[in-house]
C-alpha cells in the first residue's frame, strides 16, 4: 500500500512538474482566456492535493487533472460532465465555465467531495 501511495504521489509531482513547462506553448495565440489547469491527488479516499475552490469566469476553459490510487468517476455538477479516473495515471477534465454559480465536483465512488466549481460572468 504504501508503495502504491508513493507511486500516485510521483505521478502527481510529475503532473505537477511538467504544467509550467508546457504552459507557454499551449497557451500562446490560443483564445481570449488561457486555460486554467487544477491539479488534484485522491489516495485512500482523501484528497492529499488541490484547491479546495476552483474559481472561473464564464467563457474561460478549466482543466481538473486528477489522479487517483484507485478507478473512479469523477463528476461537475451542474455542467453533468464526468471523466473516467484510471488508477495512478492523471485524468483530465476540460471544460468550457458557461453556466453561473457553484458547483460540487465529486469522485463518486468513494462519495469524496473533491472542490468547488465557482464561476462568475
Ligand atoms: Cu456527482
Amino acid at each position: 500500500m504504501r508503495a502504491a501511495v508513493a507511486a500516485v504521489l510521483a505521478a502527481g509531482l510529475l503532473v505537477t512538474a511538467g504544467c509550467g513547462r508546457s504552459a507557454a506553448p499551449e497557451t500562446a495565440g490560443s483564445s481570449e482566456h488561457a486555460a486554467q489547469r487544477h491539479l488534484f491527488v485522491v489516495v485512500g479516499g482523501d484528497k492529499v492535493t488541490g484547491p479546495d475552490l476552483v474559481e472561473a469566469r464564464t467563457g474561460e476553459t478549466v482543466q481538473i487533472v486528477v489522479t487517483s490510487d484507485v478507478a473512479d468517476e469523477l463528476h461537475v455538477h451542474g455542467y453533468d460532465r464526468t471523466a473516467e479516473l484510471v488508477a495512478g495515471r492523471p485524468s483530465t477534465l476540460t471544460l468550457t465555465a458557461g453556466i453561473p454559480g457553484v458547483f460540487e465536483v465529486e469522485v463518486h465512488e468513494n462519495g469524496l467531495l473533491l472542490t468547488r466549481l465557482r464561476v462568475r460572468r
